[in-house]
């Protein structure tokens, strides 16, 4: 099995045999597969089997896997150079689309991946208000950057306990972490701190324990709270920027952040990560303002083109619509096969993210997320995979339509997954 004598060899150079630990298959009881191709709906691994894809590269890959258009423009690039260190015109055709397709962005600055947007997000909150503390949301993952890698502490102290080793408790308790959705803690924490919160940051609906849609007033309160307390609201819209509409939850649920953060789709499949908002705001980043952050291969040709050619395609098409109802066949299908064998689960679906959660539901925040089987899921996962569909390898990530899934790829994609069920 050529996927055992790759991971054997990645596990020699590389910790875990991964470059990031969900892809070690730890959380589903499986060892990795490594993956060589894609194609539209379908990827192939090193064994040469074929695999229907919900992971779409973590949301990245909305048009589904090497679209035409996209390769061919990031080859042609790539005859000119990889990357020059200056400024390059491709530069400003991305960040001219994102200024007309997110609502409240009129600046925007790229960086190379959604934890150094999120982590500059902060920076900028925390460098314009003169303030410390931050909120976050228990459940919510905003990347890897220390002040936003903070669990929730003891019930009633909701300042931030480290997320990990190496995050000094001193960072962490910065941090003030929330249950998602519950407007009340929110006020309470406002009430108590606001003076000296520099910034709420949320995942506007939330991928990150899976698929949990906000209720109406959570969005709206916090924007209110933070507008009444001088704050500053960010969006982190690395999974729902161009995903739920081309202007992301922002335009969706009509409400307008202070910054927002993004990703995934934005480079269309190359690394690229972005945080924008209006003039006055933006215009405090260095070299134009004095809060600094910079990156050698911030702005790289390819990854310019690569999201310029994709978010042309969304801005043209709006595909929408299209991505929503085929995403509610496959949740109903799914919905169905596992009803039939008496299986207690809850799909949660905002547009073209979803999660079956293996739990009666209704899951509307972390707590009642965490009340999944994961076991299940674990068993879910690998009898999907032995029938060639591949969906993210943790209950708590989202599932995502592309828009390459034909409704055959979904009827076959169902009719692999009613198989794989018989076996659970
Ligand atoms: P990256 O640094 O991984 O590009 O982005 C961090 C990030 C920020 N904000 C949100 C809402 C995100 O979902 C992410 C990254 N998402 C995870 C999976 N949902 C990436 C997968 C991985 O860690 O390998």
């Amino acid at each position: 099995m050529k996927n055992e004598k790759l991971y054997r060899e990645a596990l020699e150079v590389m910790p875990g045999g991964v470059n990031s630990p969900v892809r070690a298959f730890k959380a589903v009881g499986a060892k990795p597969i490594f993956l060589v191709k894609g194609r539209h709906s379908r990827v192939w691994d090193a064994d040469g089997n074929e695999y229907i894809d919900f992971l779409a590269s973590w949301g990245a890959l909305i048009l589904g896997h090497a679209p035409k258009k996209v390769v061919k423009a990031v080859q042609e690039e790539a005859q000119k150079g990889l990357s020059f260190g200056l400024t390059n015109p491709h530069e400003i055709t991305l960040a001219r689309l994102v200024v007309e397709m997110v609502p409240s962005v009129e600046k925007v600055r790229f960086v190379n991946s959604g934890t150094e947007a999120t982590m500059s997000a902060v920076r900028l909150a925390r460098g314009i208000t003169g303030r410390k503390l931050v909120v976050k949301f228990d459940g919510c993952y905003h990347g890897h950057y220390d002040s936003l890698l903070v669990s929730a502490g003891s019930g009633v102290a909701t300042f931030g306990i480290p997320g990990t080793p190496g995050i000094p408790e001193e960072i962490a308790k910065l941090t003030l972490v929330l249950p998602y959705n519950d407007t009340q803690a929110l006020r309470k924490a406002f009430e108590e701190h606001g003076k000296d919160i520099a910034c709420v940051i949320v995942e506007p609906v939330a991928g990150n324990m899976g698929v949990v849609p906000p209720k109406k007033e959570f969005l709206r309160a916090m924007r209110e709270l933070t507008r009444e307390h001088g704050s500053l609201l960010i969006f982190d819209e690395v999974i729902t920027g161009f995903r739920l509409s081309k202007g992301g939850a922002q335009e969706l649920f009509g409400i307008e952040p202070d910054i927002t953060c993004l990703g995934k789709i934005l480079g269309g499949g190359l690394p690229v990560g972005a945080y924008g908002g209006r003039r006055e705001i933006m215009e405090r980043v260095a070299p134009e303002g004095e809060i600094y952050q910079a990156g050698t291969l911030s702005g790289n040709p390819l990854a310019m083109v690569s999201g310029s050619e994709t978010l042309k395609e969304l801005r043209d098409k709006e595909p929408y619509d299209e991505l929503e109802k085929k995403t509610e066949t496959l949740a109903k299908g799914v919905s169905d096969i596992l009803s039939e064998k008496g299986i207690p689960h809850t799909i949660n679906r905002v547009g073209s993210m979803m999660t079956v959660f293996f739990t009666e539901g209704p899951v509307v925040d972390f707590e009642s997320a965490k009340r999944s089987d994961t076991e299940l899921f674990g068993r879910f996962f690998r009898a999907l995979l032995g029938k060639g569909v591949l969906i993210p390898p943790s209950q708590f990530e989202a599932w995502f339509l592309t828009t390459a899934h034909e409704e055959d790829d979904i009827n076959q994609a169902l009719e692999r997954i009613r198989e794989a069920v018989k076996e659970l």
